[in-house]
């Protein structure tokens, strides 16, 4: 039926998106109309107006307290989701503080929207209020950025921008809304709404390189399947659960690809991963690229003459820093393509699969053991303070075993990717392919909010690096203003990577030049990060020992089940991963450890 009346940008905006939501929450950092009169910025802050007219469009807005952290949250809700986390932003200033969350997305291939207010298009060029050139930004860090031609066809670019962020390889999208767009109105009869897109669609592989991929995989001597956050991402875990069963292969989870297979399943090789990768003569990679966290699968870290199947939903990936010779490149659909593999292995190889009794299996086995026997051996280490092996184990030993663990830093995360088993895929988010400090709060928030809607029993720990955790704290105010039930626990070090060990700071601080004398990675030894939990109304505990870990774990875990609780844990300030074959990270310079940058 026509309907003449007016409707507002805003209101178009907000009806438009809701129909392409799928969890009904926006991260946001917009003021609200109150605080918009207050400061008399009206005409100026149009975000507002946005925010209002989606909370009654019904849409759940997350008022959070920086663009850079809400947009984190967006994209982790991309990635728990397979539709993309909106981001509400004001222009200016707020649209580039989002700057990061849209790489971090991109780079993830994560889908995500932000939703940038701008100042009025007739004030443009003219040095208006938080004016900049949005639109631009954006472009290096999205596949789709556009600013709408008219109020009308505002829906159009919401649609497109959700398919485009969903489509092909996902990634994160930009939207630019003027404030005269969002203030002004135009007739409902000339507004056209889209219907919610629908799922991407599994494509299939092309039937003559899954002949390809399985030729070369049954010929392997020490074959190694590489398990990517594409596969996490794609829901291919039965497929591949069942794969790697049935043709009882050994495999490595990328970080974020930990949990489609369990971490503790027998054909889990990642305590021998460096020996897996230099050892191996196929390595068939399962969503997961050859870029740096797989050393771009190149020599030193893997053998010059190794072959690789690279499974892709993007054919643009397959090749990349290893040449198309030497790879086997399969686009499609990770799950479909995994069950084609499996019914061509069937059906052409029946009864095939990689035998237990081998050379190549012994020397991973005897590899995982001699490294296990290493982390226990530091696990078991009765010093004060604590090292990470004793700290995160205890972790470990504690949390539910089907928790969502989000968790960044450096040690913090590189031994607790050891050491914090996943069981479920998607179960796992981390500093990722951008290695970005500072997503871990806005991923624990948007793992709260998703559990909320769809697994209320599990439980979200937030395991932070001092230095990581730094980046985005005082979105610990956001978890007590929505009572998100967050675990966060801070291994603290005093330090980036490193700390000052506490009679050398005792020393350094009598200096009257500090920025001359403290080390560049040293942060305050004995910071009471608990005390900010408690000032927003968590539960904050401070630890020294594994007993006192054990302990407030134990209380965390039980009556405050339901509520933000942060444990800060110190550990030693110069303990670290246990030694590596590879090249060391560090050198020691005086005091403190310097970033060795040429290894
Ligand atoms: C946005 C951003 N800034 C800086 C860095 C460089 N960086 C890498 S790890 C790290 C912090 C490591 O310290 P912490 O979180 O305390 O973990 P630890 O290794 O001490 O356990 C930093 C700042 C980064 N990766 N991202
Ligand atoms: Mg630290």
């Amino acid at each position: 039926m026509a309907d003449d009346s007016d409707i507002a940008g805003a209101n178009v905006i907000a009806d438009a998106l809701k129909e392409q939501l799928q969890i009904l929450a926006l991260m946001s950092c917009a003021p609200t109309e109150e605080v918009m009169k207050s400061m008399y910025l009206e005409s100026l802050l149009p975000c507002g107006k946005i925010a209002i007219a989606l909370q009654s469009a019904g849409i759940k807005y997350i008022g959070m307290r920086n663009e850079q952290a809400a947009c984190y949250a967006a994209g982790a809700v991309g990635y728990l989701t397979g539709r993309p986390g909106v981001c509400l932003v004001v222009s200016g200033p707020g649209m580039l503080h989002t700057i990061g969350g849209l790489a971090n997305a991109n780079l993830n291939a994560w889908p995500c929207l932000v939703i940038g207010g701008s100042s009025d298009s007739d004030q443009e060029g003219m040095g208006a209020f938080q004016e900049f050139p949005q639109v631009e930004s954006a472009r290096l860090c999205t596949k789709f950025t556009a600013r709408p031609s008219s109020i009308a066809q505002i829906p159009f670019y919401i649609e497109k921008a959700f398919r485009v962020s969903m489509y092909g390889r996902p990634g994160a999208c930009y939207l630019d809304f003027p404030g005269d767009m969002i203030n002004g109105s135009v007739s409902n009869n000339d507004v056209r709404f889209f219907p919610k897109v629908c799922a991407p669609p599994k494509v299939l592989a092309d039937p003559d390189r899954i002949t390809d991929a399985a030729n070369l995989l049954i010929k392997a001597q020490r074959p190694l399947v590489i398990i990517g956050k594409g596969a996490a991402y794609a829901h291919a875990e039965d497929s591949i659960k069942d794969f790697i069963d049935r043709f009882s292969l050994p495999f490595l989870p990328s970080p974020m690809g930990k949990g489609v297979v369990a971490d503790d399943d027998p054909h889990c090789v990642n305590a021998a991963r460096s020996r897996a990768l230099l050892q191996a003569d196929v390595v068939l990679l399962l969503g997961s690229r050859l870029n740096w966290i797989l050393h771009f699968g190149l020599p030193p870290r893997f053998a010059p003459d190794v072959k690789f199947i690279q499974i892709d939903i993007c054919p643009e990936e397959l090749g990349t820093n290893i040449g198309s010779e030497r790879t086997i490149g399969v686009a499609g659909h990770l799950d479909a393509a995994v069950q084609q593999l499996t019914t061509q292995l069937n059906t052409f190889h029946r009864g095939w699969k990689y035998p237990s009794r081998t050379l190549w299996w012994q020397t991973l086995t005897d590899k995982i053991s001699e490294n296990k026997k290493k982390s226990i051996a530091l696990s078991r280490d009765p010093s004060i303070p604590m090292n990470y092996y004793v700290a995160l184990g205890k972790i470990q030993s504690m949390i539910p075993k089907d928790s969502i663990i989000v968790s960044e830093g450096a040690n913090t995360m590189d031994i607790g990717r050891t050491i914090l088993l996943n069981h479920s895929a998607r179960h796992r988010l981390d500093a990722g392919t951008f290695g970005t400090m500072g997503v871990g709060i806005g991923f624990a928030i948007a793992a709260a909010l998703y559990a909320k809607e769809h697994c209320p029993e599990k439980r979200v720990v937030c395991v932070e690096g001092d230095s990581a955790f730094g980046f985005s704290g005082m979105e610990l105010e956001t978890i007590c203003r929505y009572k998100l039930p967050i675990l966060m626990i801070i291994i603290n070090n005093n330090g980036i990577q490193f700390g000052l060990e506490r009679e050398i700071w005792n020393d350094l601080k009598k200096s009257d030049d500090l920025p001359a004398m403290l080390p560049p990675n040293a942060l305050s030894p004995d910071a009471k990060y608990e005390k900010v939990m408690e000032a927003f109304g968590g539960h904050g505990y401070y630890v020294e020992t594994p007993s006192q870990l054990e302990q407030v774990l134990e209380k965390s875990l039980t009556i405050h089940a339901n509520e933000p609780v942060l444990i800060n844990v110190a550990v030693s300030s110069v303990a670290g991963r246990k030694q590596q074959a590879s090249r060391p990270y560090f050198k020691v310079c005086k005091f403190c450890f310097i970033w060795n940058l040429t290894g």
